[in-house]
Formats: structure tokens, C-alpha cells, sequence
């Protein structure tokens, strides 16, 4: 059985970068429809099996349900109120890959408005290597992911109407970077 996470702070706390409207409907709409679509093409799996499960379907709604919960949980965590600081081994691995910061986040950004139609934006470590990507719909990318953005219109339509490029540029003040950092040493630690 799989369960919708409760989000790790409240519907309001992403003010004013997400309004709470959005995250209400993002959340226990989306998201949890996700879940329900999921448990019911699927009956008596759970959580340790969605990896194993998305690696190896052909079925597409499992597929993009499956997509649908696991980016989606991994989503609500790489944000926090106010934002944290990049910090530590990962500074040093981005300053390297993508010449500073700033450097990523233009490249990250160019690659969340270059996605058509529906889908994400990643930053992913795959043999070593950092990397930007962005996929369709929920499918993955390759490789472990340690920062999504979800770039669907229902992400933003209500706060930012057509207007994803300021979505994305609101969108930074709130990552937690601490949590991408950490996600950076679980790979360094499994690869
Ligand atoms: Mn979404």
C-alpha cells in the first residue's frame, strides 16, 4: 500500500514563491491522486518496491502514477521556507561541473524552459558525474537524482499563469540545498 507523505511544512510556509493554493491542490490533489492510481493498479506493493517497480513496468500508467509519487515525494522535501545554503563537497562538485553556481542555475533554468509541455527538470549524479536533465511527464532520469523541479503548469498556473521563467527564478529562494547536499553524499557514499 502506498501512502501520500505528509508534506514536511505547511501549505502556506512556500509564501509568497508558492501560494498556498497551489501547494493545497499540488499535494493533496495531485499527488494523492497519484497514490490512489497507483494502489489500485498495483495492490500489495509499497514503498520498497517503487524503484524496482518504475525500472522494470512497460505498463505506462504505472508508469506515470508510480513516476507521479516518487518525484513528487522527493520534490517536497528539496524545498523549505526561507530557503538553505549550499554547502560542503557538493559547492566544490557544481563549481567544477558548471563553473559556479550561478553557471548551473542558468543552465538548469534554460533546461526547465526548453522542456515542452509537461515535465521536470533534474540535476542528477550518473557514473560520478554531475548532470542537468529533464524528462517528460514523471518519467525519471538516468541516474540518481539529488534536485527536481517540477515545471507542469499545475506547478505554477495559479500564482504564475503563462509565466514559467519566473516561476523558476522564484522558485531558487526556497530550495534546501541542505537536503541536496545530502542526497550529493548518499550517492558519493553508494556509487
Ligand atoms: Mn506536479
Amino acid at each position: 500500500m502506498f501512502t501520500l507523505p505528509n508534506l514536511p511544512y505547511p501549505t502556506n510556509a512556500l509564501e509568497p514563491f508558492i501560494d498556498t493554493q497551489t501547494m493545497e491542490i499540488h499535494h493533496g490533489k495531485h499527488h494523492a491522486a497519484y497514490v490512489k492510481n497507483l494502489n489500485d493498479l498495483v495492490a500489495g506493493k509499497d514503498e520498497k518496491d517503487l524503484q524496482e517497480l518504475l525500472k522494470t513496468t512497460d505498463n505506462p500508467k504505472i508508469k506515470n502514477n508510480g513516476g507521479g509519487h516518487y518525484n513528487h515525494s522527493l520534490f517536497w522535501q528539496m524545498m523549505v521556507p526561507g530557503g538553505s545554503k549550499l554547502e560542503g563537497k557538493l559547492t566544490e562538485a557544481i563549481n567544477s561541473t558548471f563553473g559556479s553556481l550561478d553557471g548551473f542555475k542558468e543552465k538548469f533554468t534554460a533546461a526547465g524552459l526548453g522542456r515542452f509541455g509537461s515535465g521536470w527538470v533534474w540535476l542528477a549524479i550518473d557514473n560520478g558525474q554531475l548532470k542537468i536533465d529533464s524528462s517528460a511527464n514523471q518519467d525519471l532520469p538516468t541516474g540518481r537524482i539529488l534536485l527536481g523541479l517540477d515545471v507542469w503548469e499545475h506547478a505554477y498556473y495559479i500564482l504564475y499563469k503563462w509565466n514559467r521563467a519566473e516561476y523558476i527564478k522564484n522558485w531558487w529562494n526556497i530550495v534546501n540545498w541542505q537536503k541536496v547536499g545530502e542526497n550529493y553524499g548518499q550517492a558519493q557514499a553508494n556509487f
